[in-house]
């Protein structure tokens, strides 16, 4: 009895095979440029740091809009968002570039306020 372990090797191959062919799974969708289920944005790419995370779920700091998703990090963007202290759409005299407030010392070095 040579031929049952090998035969029962083929229909594993086979079910995996049916399996990833089937439906599409979370991982999947998360880059196909569209808004499924659980996802906060889809850029069209399963990378980190760029607004929408591998999970296709929003970063920190960013927001996105549409299918494929556009992201813009909040920061500069002239409103005051969650996580800034200010927000001037880039630096101001009053205002950091990274949305921080203007503190002499702060190791942020502002051309504006001098
Ligand atoms: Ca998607
Ligand atoms: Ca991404
Ligand atoms: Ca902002």
């Amino acid at each position: 009895m040579t031929t049952f372990p090998h035969l029962s090797f083929l229909l594993f191959v086979f079910l995996v095979i049916s399996c990833a062919g089937g439906s599409l799974g979370p991982g999947e969708l998360c880059g196909n440029d569209l808004l499924d289920e659980g996802e906060q944005c889809d850029d069209g790419n399963q990378s980190p740091l760029d607004g929408c995370n591998e999970t296709c779920q929003v970063e920190s700091g960013w927001v996105c809009t549409g299918e494929p998703s556009i992201c813009n990090q909040t920061c500069g963007n002239g409103t005051l968002d969650v996580g800034e202290q200010c927000d001037d759409g880039g630096e101001s005299a009053s205002c950091d570039s990274n949305c921080t407030l203007v503190l002499c010392g702060d190791g942020t070095l502002n051309t504006t306020a001098g």
